[in-house]
């Protein structure tokens, strides 16, 4: 039994997510989670939202609620979804939290004793109608690199660039939409990220084990261009975690807070605080003090590439540059975007389909099992509902969910809700068990690797395998010359209902739980030797034949749901 820390990017608070946050991020993270646990590792899965910076207070204001309100309601939403698609944090916790903002301002602190802070006097836009400083989402304006009407302060949605706000044509708020702008001086904190260029270069170079999407990402950004760039760390908001040396106040810094991207990873480590403060646990430390025991945890994040850069440099830097004895992160799995319908999922253009409409639609499963049988990993993948109707129908409904239901009914009809007696396995069922033991085993070194697509393919393999069986061994023709036979064939197959019930468990919880109480058997756990797990539903066992575990989907509900979700949500 070994110890896994499992860490989810902690999504922003300014809306509900779309199907390709979630693929990104919090959908393989619990598959990873829920594998482990199922086989018997120690787990802390943790996750939380992302509630600093100018998303979540102009979310805030298009709502029209004073910013904590929103984000407590929101927060609140988004945990009410998260339990729909099962995600299964041991905590999810609030970046804005208590905790969340004594270590941060512990880490500032910290690091500034180390001489890794300097500060630096900068131009900032200052907009006289609003009383205030712009920074980033708070101003739009031509952007300098491709002349696109709507750019950000921080970032040009158009051509990807990255933009200070001082770099604006016709610059303007989005507060008030005033043009009456002026450059004023502000002072800023700054991490000195160039001084650990060595250390964290080493780092990286360490990790040969690691998705080439995730080093190729962080050396990009250690090698190109200028390098790795100090990076300020602070902003004139009033939503934040105010900045503080540790305890004390910071002269000159009177009315600042974080820039959200220096708290929102040390909310990783807040969170297991929280996790503690709410009563769930008694020990946080043992998870991420390496002086305290988390020198044996393994921990892995999950993420999509944009925030690879943040992940791989910026939180180690903070971490590194602490010198003080915080786990670090093993493994970095980081997933490429999925585009919706030819197009992308956007969150500020409502368009694709989001948690919560998905789900109103059909239960989680039938999300879980596409996503992430589809997960961008290699490559961008796109949803479209055609391939998820292919999908559902075929690997869920005629595969899994017709063979749970055939052998049931079978069994019902001509021996009843009970495991049959009588009969030996013949060479038939012998070659069975062994191409299922294969593709099981493949199947666990896929999950223990985290390939996702590969793990779902493999599972899907040991599905069709009970198929073919069932197709080959025909027990309805062998039942009229053989009913011993017969009943050797059935019960090797109800207990394949039960193997599989329990190793697709991560892929998707409910049906899996639905499958194990039919066949009478809630408390599964991992098979070892697959012939002996294909036998621990004995003779004399009773079980009671499912509901339809997974229904398919028809032309009629595709069109309608197409023409639905063609548009953007309002
Ligand atoms: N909230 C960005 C995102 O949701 C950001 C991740 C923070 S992880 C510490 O994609
Ligand atoms: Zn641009």
């Amino acid at each position: 039994m070994a110890r896994h820390l499992i860490t989810s990017a902690i999504p922003y608070i300014n809306g509900i997510k779309h199907l390709g946050n979630l693929v990104g991020s919090q959908l393989p993270a619990d598959l990873f989670a829920r594998y482990l646990r199922a086989r018997r590792h120690e787990v802390l899965f943790l996750c939380a939202t992302d509630e600093h910076g100018t998303p979540a207070e102009l979310a805030a204001a298009k709502a029209g609620k004073p910013v904590a309100e929103y984000c407590a309601e929101m927060h609140d939403t988004q945990a009410e979804i998260a339990r729909g698609f099962r995600l299964s944090f041991d905590h999810f916790g609030r970046s804005s939290s208590p905790q969340n903002h004594r270590l941060t301002q512990h880490f500032a602190g910290v690091l500034a004793d180390k001489g890794l802070i300097r500060e630096v006097t900068e131009k900032q836009v200052y907009s006289k109608a609003d009383g205030r400083f712009l920074p980033d989402r708070y101003i739009e304006g031509t952007c300098p690199n491709c002349g696109f009407d709507s750019a950000r302060g921080d970032q040009c949605d158009n051509c990807t660039k990255q933009l200070d706000p001082a770099d604006l044509i016709n610059p303007r708020s989005t507060i008030s939409g005033s043009t009456d702008l002026e450059i004023r001086e502000t002072k800023h904190l700054y991490l000195c990220q160039s001084q650990m260029k060595d250390k964290l270069s080493a780092w990286i170079d360490s990790k040969t084990d690691w998705p080439v999407l995730t080093t190729s990402i962080a050396k990009k950004w250690l090698n190109d261009g200028d390098g790795l760039q100090d990076r300020g760390i602070t902003r004139d908001l009033d939503w934040g975690i105010p900045v503080k040396r540790g305890d004390a106040d910071w002269p000159g810094m009177e009315g600042k807070v974080f820039y959200v991207w220096f708290d929102a990873p040390i909310e990783y480590i807040a969170c297991a605080q929280e996790w503690v403060d709410a009563g769930k646990a008694d020990d946080w430390e043992r998870w991420w003090r390496t002086d305290k025991g988390a020198d044996d945890v393994t921990y892995t994040q999950f993420m999509g590439k944009d925030n690879v850069p943040f992940h791989t440099l910026s939180f180690p830097a903070t971490i590194l540059g602490s010198e003080e004895p915080w786990k670090l992160v093993d493994y970095i799995k980081s997933f490429n975007y999925l585009n919706y319908d030819g197009g992308q999922f956007s969150t500020s253009r409502g368009r694709g389909v989001f948690m919560d409409q998905a789900l109103e639609i059909l239960p989680a499963d039938y999300w879980r099992w596409w996503l992430l049988s589809h997960a961008p990993e290699t490559s961008d993948a796109e949803f479209t509902w055609e391939n998820f109707q292919t999908s559902v129908n075929k690997d869920l409904a005629d595969v899994l969910g017709n063979f749970a239901s055939r052998v049931t009914k079978f069994c019902r009809s001509k021996f009843g809700e009970v495991v049959p007696e009588g009969g030996t396995p013949g060479a038939l069922e012998e070659r069975l068990v062994a191409d299922v033991t294969a593709k099981i085993r493949e199947y666990e070194g896929h999950m223990q690797a985290i390939e996702v697509r590969k793990a779902a393919s493999a599972l899907r393999a040991a599905w069709v395998l009970g198929n073919e069986y069932l197709q080959e061994a025909a027990p309805w023709s062998t039942f009229k010359e053989d009913p011993e036979h017969a009943a050797a064939q059935i019960r090797l197959a109800l207990n394949l209902i039960r193997l599989y019930a329990v190793i697709s468990s991560p892929f998707i919880p409910d049906a899996s739980a639905q499958l194990l109480a039919a066949m009478h058997d809630e408390d599964a756990g991992w098979p070892g030797d697959i012939d002996t797990a294909l036998q621990a539903l004995p003779a004399g066992h009773a079980f009671t034949v499912p509901d339809v575990t997974f229904r398919k989907i028809t032309d009629a509900e595709r069109e309608d749901w197409q023409a639905r979700f063609a548009g953007t949500r309002s």
